[in-house]
């Protein structure tokens, strides 16, 4: 193991101004410790063990200022291999700190330690980290806000508040079973709310003290596992600013829809009468015939300050009078959450504002793919199995273009066979640039419902990729489909943001839809919703080169196989070339001998 002595503060933060010239002016080495370990927690009235950082959920924010380098200590005391993943961070021409396990890294091992480093420049807003291990993310998350260095195109607020919108499971994540569970609860600042009681004690509930006036900056987080949320204020409206780190041109809403990976930054006004009003998160889902899971919405207070009295408990009971009387506060009226039509108006009134950070949209394309989405099924063994209502022979996984993820059996990630010529990167296949057969997509009678394991369209298992030569201009064509079931898709990319030209519903079309692009100003996100029963058209440029996951953002679609790596290669100069992992990165046979193993597979240089 290469030595290299880690600051011993396992606490918070600490932040250094360097002084070396070669920095630009008031840029700072912002450094973390995260200590994963398990503690219990009490909710509901079961004691749950969970994995968190520093002890808290959310784990610890990160704050930093663009330009800012970030170093992060990540401590496993935990018994799972663990790595996090920086969400929406470009980690440009550094992906070795993107945190995909034997994609990017090998996994952090229990009782060992690995250190990230990255620099945080070319883009400002709210972001996120969270653990890449199956199902661990639900609760190993937290906040990562990049700060403009030379201030926000929109007001400043009087204060800046995160709302990370989570799930609360009582059974231990480590033992979930992928397709048949569900959480228990939904949390804002992982706080249950008042709407969940055990034994007659409530859960408490999220407490947002505003003053009359003024003007919060809701940092809005989905690091939900399973379900997309509508997010209201009783009494109150959201101007949208920002979503995924890029701004978006002012849009009011009293309503907000963000699916997991997403953030949305928002402005709020106390312009209320004083008093206390209710936040509502509730999860929407398909309709019936699609499985129908139990709706578990989560309430915060957003209170107003009454300056007339000064006891906490004068606060807590709420201003006099006003439109929320009383002791109760008033609540929004909420959507069904059947109704997905409110998160494609939400999606299709975004535009990103005209701002020096934001590019233009590349005019040509290199690359086409048409990606569809949906599920099917392998045999559990062997080539060939029965299929039919026999429950035991298939397994239902989750596809792209009718392939679903499989990692391949290999002792070195591949991004370091990659950067290595190392003989792994022979095992991807192809994703191909088309579905392999055409047919209704979105067909409505292709939903199955019932016993899981029903006759299913066959597919097969493999470690899908895509090559694009550096520079490349990529439009991918998101389409769901009704296979099994009608769930919507949050796609993320790693490394890369996308423009989002234009969403529809049904199959796509590609000589009617080029025509609602929207190629002047489209959103930017690193997560793009692809509603259900319909298509999203992205375009991005691959021009961070290395290998990005690409995945849906529901965890269980994720681990089920709805995956493909894109794999952008070297420019023609060093400054479009992936370097050399960092000093301290411990390449496979380093890490082989720090965990006394004897097989080293053969690396070159080094
Ligand atoms: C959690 O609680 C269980 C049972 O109460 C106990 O055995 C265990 O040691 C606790 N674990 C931690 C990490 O506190
Ligand atoms: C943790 O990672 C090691 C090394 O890659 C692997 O051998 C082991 O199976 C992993 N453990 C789990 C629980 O995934
Ligand atoms: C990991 O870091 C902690 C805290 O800095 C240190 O005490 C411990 O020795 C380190 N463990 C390893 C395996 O390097
Ligand atoms: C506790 O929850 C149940 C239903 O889950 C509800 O009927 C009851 O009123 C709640 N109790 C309190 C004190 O809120
Ligand atoms: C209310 O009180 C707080 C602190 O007690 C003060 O900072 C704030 O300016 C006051 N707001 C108004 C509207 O008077
Ligand atoms: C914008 O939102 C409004 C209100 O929900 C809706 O009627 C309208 O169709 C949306 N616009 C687009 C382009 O989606
Ligand atoms: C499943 O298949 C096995 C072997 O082919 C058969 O014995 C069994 O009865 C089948 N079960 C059902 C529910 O069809
Ligand atoms: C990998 O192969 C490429 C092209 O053949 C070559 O340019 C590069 O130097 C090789 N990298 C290493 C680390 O051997
Ligand atoms: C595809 O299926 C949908 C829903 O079942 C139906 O409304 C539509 O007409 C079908 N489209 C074609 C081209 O058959
Ligand atoms: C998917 O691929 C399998 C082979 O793996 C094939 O049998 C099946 O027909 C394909 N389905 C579609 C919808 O293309
Ligand atoms: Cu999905």
């Amino acid at each position: 193991m290469k030595s290299r002595s880690l600051p011993l503060a396992a606490t918070t933060a600490a932040i250094f101004f360097l002084s070396v010239a070669a920095l630009s002016v008031g840029t700072a080495v912002v450094e973390h410790t995260f200590v994963v370990s398990q503690v219990n927690m009490t909710h509901l009235c079961r004691e749950t063990l969970v994995t968190v950082v520093n002890g808290q959920l959310p784990g610890p924010a990160i704050d930093v200022t663009e330009g800012d380098s970030v170093v992060v200590h990540v401590v496993n005391k935990s018994p799972y291999n663990m790595t996090i993943h920086w969400h929406g961070v470009k980690q440009r021409l550094n992906c070795w700190a993107d945190g995909v396990p034997m994609i990017t890294q090998h996994p952090i091992l229990p009782d060992h330690n690995f250190t990230y480093r990255f620099d945080v420049s070319g883009q400002e807003g709210t972001l996120w980290w969270h653990a890449h291990v199956p199902l661990l993310r639900a609760t190993v998350h937290g906040t990562f806000i990049i700060r403009p260095r030379h201030g926000a195109p929109f007001l400043k607020p009087h204060k800046e508040i995160p709302i990370v919108i989570g799930e609360w499971w009582v059974e231990d994540l480590a033992f979930v079973d992928t397709t048949a569970e569900y959480n228990s609860a939904s949390t804002i600042n992982g706080k249950l709310g008042d709407l969940y009681n055990c034994s007659g004690a409530m859960e408490e509930g999220y407490k947002l003290d505003v003053e009359p006036g003024k003007i919060y900056l809701l940092r809005v987080i989905n690091a939900a596992l399973l379900s997309e949320y509508y997010l209201k204020i009783a009494g109150h409206k959201f101007t949208v600013v920002a979503a995924d780190a890029n701004y978006i041109s002012p849009y009011t809403t009293d309503i907000i829809a963000i699916a997991p990976g997403q953030t949305v930054d928002a402005l709020v006004v106390a312009d209320a009468s004083p008093g206390r009003y209710y936040m509502i998160a509730l999860p929407n889902q398909p309709p019936k015939p699609d499985f129908q899971s139990p709706v578990l919405v989560t309430r915060g207070i957003v209170q107003y300050s009454n300056n007339h009295s000064s006891g906490h408990d004068e606060l807590v009971r709420g201003g006099a009078g006003g439109s929320s009387s009383g002791d109760v506060p008033m609540s929004p009226e909420m959507p069904d959450n059947h109704d997905n039509m409110i998160s494609f108006y939400f999606r299709g009134n975004l535009t990103s504002l005209h701002h020096p950070r934001h590019l233009p949209v590349p005019g040509r394309i290199d690359e086409r793919l048409f990606i569809t989405l949906g599920l099917g099924s392998v045999c559990r063994q062997g080539q060939s199995c029965k299929r039919g209502d026999n429950t035991t022979d298939n397994l239902i996984v989750a596809t792209m273009n009718n392939v679903s993820f499989q990692l391949p059996t290999v002792s070195t990630p591949l991004l370091e066979a990659h950067y290595y010529n190392t003989s792994n990167m022979e095992l991807l296949q192809e994703l191909p640039d088309v579905p392999p057969r055409v047919f209704n997509f979105t067909d409505l009678s292709l939903i199955q419902t019932g016993p899981k394991e029903k006759k299913l369209e066959p597919t097969s298992k493999a470690a899908l990729a895509r090559r694009f030569r550096y520079g490349a201009v990529v439009e991918v064509v998101f389409q769901s489909t009704a296979l099994m079931q009608s769930d919507s898709n949050p796609m993320h990319l790693h490394g890369h943001d996308m423009f989002v030209l234009a969403q529809g519903h049904g199959n796509y079309d590609m000589v009617r839809d080029v025509a609602k692009y929207n190629l002047v100003n489209p959103p930017v996100t690193n997560t793009v919703l692809v509603p259900r029963l319909g298509w999203v058209a992205v375009r991005f440029v691959a021009d961070n080169p290395g290998i990005w996951y690409m995945h849906c953002h529901y965890e269980f679609h994720l681990t089920m196989g709805m995956v493909a790596l894109f794999i952008v290669e070297d420019g023609p100069t060093e400054s479009t070339s992936l370097p050399s992992p960092p000093v301290d990165f411990l390449v496979s046979d380093e890490y082989n001998l720090q965990n006394e193993k004897t097989k080293l597979p053969q690396i070159n240089g080094i």
